[in-house]
This record gives structure tokens, sequence and C-alpha cells, in this order.
């Protein structure tokens, strides 16, 4: 038998007895226990193992033939993923949810049940981590043979909870009853360095040997990505960490110091505890650069295990391997690298430099200058002594490229360095990044031009050819047919199959549906039943959402200041004939981002004073569910009518929410940021709301001097609103957030108020209009097919890392 074919598994059965067979022998054999006395939790684990069997044996295949193919793989590596639940997902992915269905039904569940049972890993922050998610889902999607890698948080982003008080934060033990979605793989442990010193090797000026003072290791353990539409899983491989045995101090603990015994490895075992809760603010810890370096360190180990099983020369490395680096997070991957080559395989700078530039992309995802991750050179030089010396080394060089093309030029090489001087030295990641790489992409057009232009400008005046954009993009399994069943029925039928699903361009193919009554009836129906599902609010209001994190960019404080003017034009008169609306916000706030949090929990306040407010709460509501993840967002998605993406413009990479939003016929009012622009420039002027100053005006308005005070004293509602706040009936927070408004605004909201407000007028004279919203809303979904993930990953694959699918033949 040819194992290394795939060859030899025994089929699998697709019909319910089958399935059923299959499911009764793990709640058998697995789970240890018997039809009669299993438990829903018992019966989830028994689904989840039968439904991964099926994905495990297209995994074998998969293996099998993207090995015989000896492709360029694709390793994308990122500190975060946001995945989602995977049961729903894989059942779907599968093949398999009507034989489950019956097969759970028989046992006494649903599938709904079940479903309750399974929890997301919550292993990221926001738009980032459910970026890499949505990547590796097209990477399969599209038969590219690819390995996400990441770290496999202990606790994940934060649990949240919202009360009158606003964000309280809770740790989020994910994987307290077991992950059945998770491989252990502890044969492919690593071994990760930390602290130390590093010595001269005889003979050579460039090679060192680095002794580092401790030593932990890395467990992996993979899940599985299935492709939809095709045989192909590939896997997200999450790094553990682990104590040695070694840093169990036995005598210590023979003493009776119970503590102190286990103290090393207890510190080792924090690596992988927890997940920053940062989300575009630099948060300068040293654990947090050990994460990153720790999950670098395992991931290139792993890399170069994989290449190393063909014998080939590392001539053909970067022939076979592109790294993709999500955001700066893993960028020590490039004197990593060059560590391993150079140090440990023994091959001259030169030649490694060569691979690693020709091996590594970088993707940034900000433009936030405080985002631009920098880390005190002390605190590399004490935690990666070896790293910095060749991070030295690699600016040198670098520098002197740069002192080639502009001689004489000293101001451009102290604003281009890899380190930053002053009174404390600092590494530049993001410099680091574009030095080692062969692109640097930007995640949305305004983005990458602004990229080019402000933050990078000197590396895209030295290197033009360096730099793309690749607008982001979002799946549409899981955001458009997972999360909306009703609406996935009714474009099937519309379009008259499901191949949109695979090839969203086909949306179009709703346009003239627009036009058709009996299709915008039911369309208008189904976002109505979703409405209902959701309970949010009343079905029928105008279903207002702003889901994303809290920042003071993104202007959550714009969106409260035009709740409050709708308050108090309610309270002036009531008997007005008012559009009744459903005001939701979702999403959480860094912890220690006070300003964020302050305006949570100025929300949670006047949410209760409109509900407590007999003559408001009839026309206008306001909710804030709490714990906004993945799940939360596929219920929020399919019911909103009013997509907000109102950031500051130039600030906002891209965006992703908003193409979700669009995707399930929600109508946006934005800015022109990131990619509202693109958004707007496919669905057409007519069907987007926009209001506000454009990137150039805003940075404009800056420069000539922004007086808050001014745009507060000329416009008559903006000052009540702000008075209202002032006068302390919201509360002491209310009060701190319009000071910090008055005060300074760093996001020009004042500014942009008025503009905002004539846009909501837009959107409300629309909605009485029923037809005319309908229209706008099928052709919202009609015209937002460039914004798959599956679209985002041919680009990449075109433009950036030049890789061709490799097929994997099914069974049948
Ligand atoms: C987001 N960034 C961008 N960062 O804000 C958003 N940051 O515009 C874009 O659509 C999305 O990335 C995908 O490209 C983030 O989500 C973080 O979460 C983050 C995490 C750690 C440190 C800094």
């Amino acid at each position: 038998m040819d194992l290394r074919q795939g060859i030899g598994l025994r089929k699998l059965g697709r019909t319910t007895d089958e399935f059923q067979q299959d499911l009764l022998s793990n709640l058998y054999y697995r789970r240890g226990t018997t039809v009669e006395s299993a438990s829903a939790r018992d019966a989830y684990e028994a689904l989840s193992q039968t439904v991964r069997d099926h994905l495990a044996q297209r995994r074998a295949r998969t293996a099998a033939a993207q090995f015989a193919s000896n492709p360029r793989w694709v390793y994308y590596l990122s500190a975060e993923y946001l995945l989602g639940a995977q049961l729903e997902q894989n059942l779907l992915y599968s093949g398999t949810g009507e034989p489950a269905a019956e097969a759970v039904k028989a046992l006494g569940f649903s599938l709904e049940d079940l479903e309750d049972l399974d929890v997301e890993p919550g292993l990221g922050n926001g738009g980032l981590g459910r970026l890499a998610a949505c990547l590796v889902d097209s990477l399969a999607t599209r038969d590219i043979p690819a390995v996400g890698y990441g770290i496999r948080y202990d606790l994940g982003i934060f649990r949240q909870i919202i009360t009158e008080n606003g964000q309280t934060e809770l740790p989020d033990d994910w994987a307290f009853q077991g992950n059945p979605w998770e491989f252990p793989a502890p044969d492919d442990r690593q071994t990760v360095g930390f602290y130390g010193h590093t010595e001269p090797i005889a003979g050579s000026t460039t090679r060192k040997t680095w002794v580092p003072g401790e030593i932990v290791l890395g467990e992996p353990s993979h899940m599985l990505v299935p492709g939809y539409g095709t045989e192909t899983v590939n896997i997200v491989r999450l790094w553990s960490a682990k104590a040695s045995e070694a840093s169990f101090d036995l005598s210590r603990f023979s003493a009776g110091q119970y503590a102190e015994a286990v103290q090393e490895a207890v510190r080792a075992e924090n690596i992988s505890k927890v997940l920053y809760p940062d989300d575009s603010t630099e948060l300068g810890r040293e654990l947090r650069l050990k994460q990153q370096y720790f999950l670098v360190s395992c991931s290139l180990r792993d890399i170069v295990r994989r290449f190393r099983l063909r014998n080939e020369g590392w001539d053909t490395f970067a022939d076979k391997t592109v790294i993709q680096l999500n955001d700066t997070h893993p960028t020590i991957a490039i004197p990593e690298l060059m560590r391993l080559l150079v140090d440990e395989y023994e091959v001259e700078w030169e030649k490694a430099w060569e691979i690693t530039r020709s091996t590594f992309a970088y993707t940034c995802h900000t433009l936030l200058p405080e985002a631009l991750e920098t880390w005190p050179v002390r605190m590399f030089e004490k935690l990666l002594p070896r790293h910095l010396e060749i991070i030295y080394l690699i600016n040198m060089l670098f520098l002197r490229e740069v002192e080639a093309r502009f001689p004489g030029d000293h101001d451009r090489l102290r604003r281009m360095s890899i380190i930053q001087e002053g009174p404390e030295r600092r590494v530049r990641m993001a410099h680091l990044a574009v030095v080692g790489t062969e692109a640097v992409n930007g995640v949305a057009e305004l983005h990458s031009k602004l990229l080019r232009e402000t933050v990078l400008d000197d590396f895209a005046a030295l290197w033009p050819a360096k730099f793309q954009n690749v607008t982001n993009g979002v799946s549409p399994r899981r955001f458009v047919k997972l999360a909306n069943p009703r609406l996935s029925d009714l474009i099937t039928e519309g379009l008259g199959d499901e191949t949109w699903l695979r090839d969203l361009d086909r949306l179009a193919g709703l346009e003239p549906l627009a036009d058709d009554s009996s299709f915008r009836e039911r369309w208008q129906a189904i976002k109505r039943a979703n409405k209902v599902d959701l309970a949010a609010g009343d079905p029928d209001s105008l279903t207002d959402v702003m889901i994303k994190r809290f920042h003071e960019y993104k202007r959550q404080q714009l969106k409260v200041l035009h709740v409050i003017t709708l308050y108090q034009r309610i309270r002036q008169n009531p008997a007005a004939d008012w559009v009744p609306r459903t005001v939701l916000f979702a999403g959480k706030a860094a912890p220690a981002y006070h300003a964020a949090k302050d305006i949570i929990r100025l929300i949670a306040t006047i949410a209760a004073r409109i509900e407590a407010d007999p003559v408001v709460s009839p026309h206008l509501k306001v909710v804030f569910p709490s714990n906004y993840n993945v799940t939360l967002a596929e219920r929020i998605i399919p019911a909103a009518d009013l997509s907000e993406q109102i950031s500051l413009a130039g600030k906002e990479a891209s965006g992703t929410g908003n193409m979700k939003l669009a995707l399930n016929g929600a109508v946006t009012i934005g800015t022109l940021d990131g990619a509202n622009i693109e958004i707007r420039a496919r669905v057409g002027e007519d069907n987007f709301f926009l209001f506000g100053m454009d990137a150039y005006e805003a940075a404009q308005a800056r420069i000539n001097g922004y007086h808050p005070r001014h745009f507060y004293e000329r416009d008559e509602e903006l000052r009540a609103a702000l008075d209202t706040l002032t006068s302390g009936i919201f509360g002491e927070v209310g009060r701190r957030v319009a000071a910090s408004l008055l005060d300074w605004d760093e996001y020009l909201t004042l500014a942009d108020f008025r503009s905002y407000l004539e846009s909501q007028e837009q959107v409300e004279k629309t909605w009485r209009d029923p037809t005319r919203w309908t229209r706008m809303s099928i052709l919202n979904t009609a015209h937002s097919g460039f914004f798959s993930s599956d679209r985002t990953v041919a680009d990449y694959a075109a433009r950036i890392w030049r890789v061709a699918p490799v097929p994997v033949i099914g069974e049948d």
C-alpha cells in the first residue's frame, strides 16, 4: 500500500446510516459513553470528531498531493487568528450537514444545541486577526499549498461584560473543556533560546555562536483549514510554550520550596499564556517581544525542517518558500532566518541575505504612527543579543546602499535607519520589514498610497517597485452562507446556482432583480426575519450598527454625538414623525485604553437613560451587547440596515467589517477612508451615504491649526450635544468625553459633525421610501463581489507570492 499517495483509507460514509455509525463509534470508543447516558457535550465531542475525520481524510490526500508537486509554499506568519466557531463551518465544508443533523437528532439533540457548545478560539484582537482567518480559508479554497503559523494562547481575547459601568474584562479560557478541532503534534516540538551571550567563531567575521541563557520548548498543534467546494485541506499550526524538564528544580521541591521549584517552568509557559489585548497601540513589554520571537523561531525551524525533507540545496529555498509577515509582529523572522543560515548552516552572508530578501513579504495594516512597532535596543540586547548584532549588520549594509544612491544626505540616513537614535535607541520594526522583504503591501488603495506618500515615503523613493496594494477581502462562506442562510438561499435562487460562493463576482447577476418588486419584498422580509432573530430592538426600525474595536480614530464618539442630537430633537418635538432607529454598538476596548473605555461607559449610560425615557424610547433605542466576537458578528451583520464606517479619513487602513456588512445588504454611511472608497466606487455613489473631509483635507486641517471650539461655537446642535455631556446628566464620563473633544479632538470629530448629521438626514429620507432603500440594499450586495478574500488571495498569489494552485484529486 502506497501511503504517500494517501491511498488505503477506508472511505467515510456520507449517508445518514453511515454517518450515524461513525458517530456511534466515536461516542463509544472515544467518549467511552453510551447512547442512553450521552450528554450534550458527549454528543458534541463525538459529532466534532466524526466531522473532523472527514476533513482529516481530505487532509491526508492534500498533504500527499502537495508534497508530490514540490511547489512554492506560502507560509503565513501571524500573531493572531480569529478563526470563529468551527463546527458549523466544518459541517458545511465537509458536506456532512444533513446526515449530521439526522444522526444527532436520533441521539436526542439538535445541531443548534450542539453548536452552542462550540467555543470560538479568540486568538486575536480585531481586523488583522480575522483577516488572517479569511485568508487561510481562501488559500485552501484556491488550492494553494499553505500553512498558517500562530500562537496557541491559553487565554484568548478577554471576555467582555457590558454594564452601566462600562466594560469589564474576564479571562477567556477558551479550551478549558478541550478543543476537538485540534491535533497535537508533540514530535515536531522545537527548542527556543532567549537571553545569554554571543561568542566569536575563529576564522569568521560574520558567523557567531549564540549561547542562550533560557531554553523554552514550543509544542505545535494544528487545526484543519478546509477549502470550500474543493478537496484541499490546509492547516494552521499553533505553538504552545512548554517548560523543559530541566526547568523543574527537584532540589528545591525536596526542600519544600514548592513555588520556587516551578518558578522557571511557570515563566517559560507564560509565553503563550495570554493574547495581548492590544489594538494599534504599542505595548512595550518584554513578554510580548518574547512571544514574537517564540512564534518566529518555532515556525522558521518548522519551515526549514519541511524544506530539508527534500534534501535540496539552499539555492532553491526561496523558490520553494514565501513567508508573508502579517504586520511587523513576526518581523524578527528576518534576522532569525539570517542567523539560521549564517551561524547554523554556514551559508555566506551575501548569499543568505539574497535568500532572505527573496523569501519574505510584508503586509502593513496601519497608518497611525504610534502603531508602528519599535523596541528598545537594550531590551533586544538582553533578550536576543545575536539578533541585535545581525540587525546592526543589516542596517550598516542598508545605509551604505542609501548613501550610494543619495550621497551626503545625512538626514535621509537618519530617517531611514532601522535604529532610531535618541535618548533611548529603538529598533524600528517596519523599517526592518521593508529592508528585509521583496514586497511590501498596504491593505486598501488609499492605504497603500498613503504608505508610499507618508510613513514609508523614503523607502518608496528608494525601491518604488517593492510597494504594492492588495485590497483586503472577507470569506463569503462564513459571512454570507453561514451567517445569513436566508439571504444565501435567495441569492442562489436569484442566480440559479451556488457557484457564487466560489466566484463572488457572480453576485453582479442580482442587479436586474433590484427592479423586481417580488424579489425586493422577499429581500426585505429576510432582513426583517434576521432582525427578529437578533432580537435587539423593533424589527421594523432602522437597524444602525457600529461594530468594531473601540478606538478614538474610528470615532464612536461621533456616533454618540449623533445619538444625543436625536435624543434632544425627539424631546423637543415628541409628536413629529420620527424614523424609529435601533443603534447597535458592539466592540471591545483595550483594557488600558481609558479614553476608549470611557466612550463605552458613556454609551451604556446613554442607552439606559433613553430606555427609561418614555418620550424618546418609542423612537430611539441604543443597545450594546457584550463580548463582540466572530460569533456575535455573524448574528448582527445579517440584521443590519445601516453600516457605520465613520473613521477620520486617512486613519483606517482598510476595514473589513464594512465589506461584510455591504455583502449582507447593509448600506454604508462613511467617510472616504480605507476600503470605503473602493466599496463606494463599486456599489455606486447613489448607494452610499458619504460625508466628511477626505484624507488630504483632514491632514490640511491639522496643519492649518484645528480648533474644535470653533465648531462648537458655530453649530447650535453640536453645542447643545456637548453642553448636555458637560452638564453631567450622563455622568462624570460624559464630562470627560466632552472635555477631550473640546480641548483637543485628535480625530477632528467636531469638524465632521455637521456633514455627518446631514448625511444621516439623507439616510432617513431614503429609509422612508422602502422601495428605494431595498434597491440600494440589493445593489450593495450585487456589487460587493470584489471583496471576497478569494480575490485577495488571487492577488497575493499572482503579484506577490508567484504561486499556482495544486489541485487535490477527490476519491469519487
Ligand atoms: C486592522 N488592524 C486595521 N490591528 O485597523 C484595519 N494592532 O483597518 C484593517 O482592515 C485590518 O487590520 C486588516 O487589514 C488591526 O486589527 C490589530 O489588531 C493589532 C494587533 C496588535 C498590535 C497592533
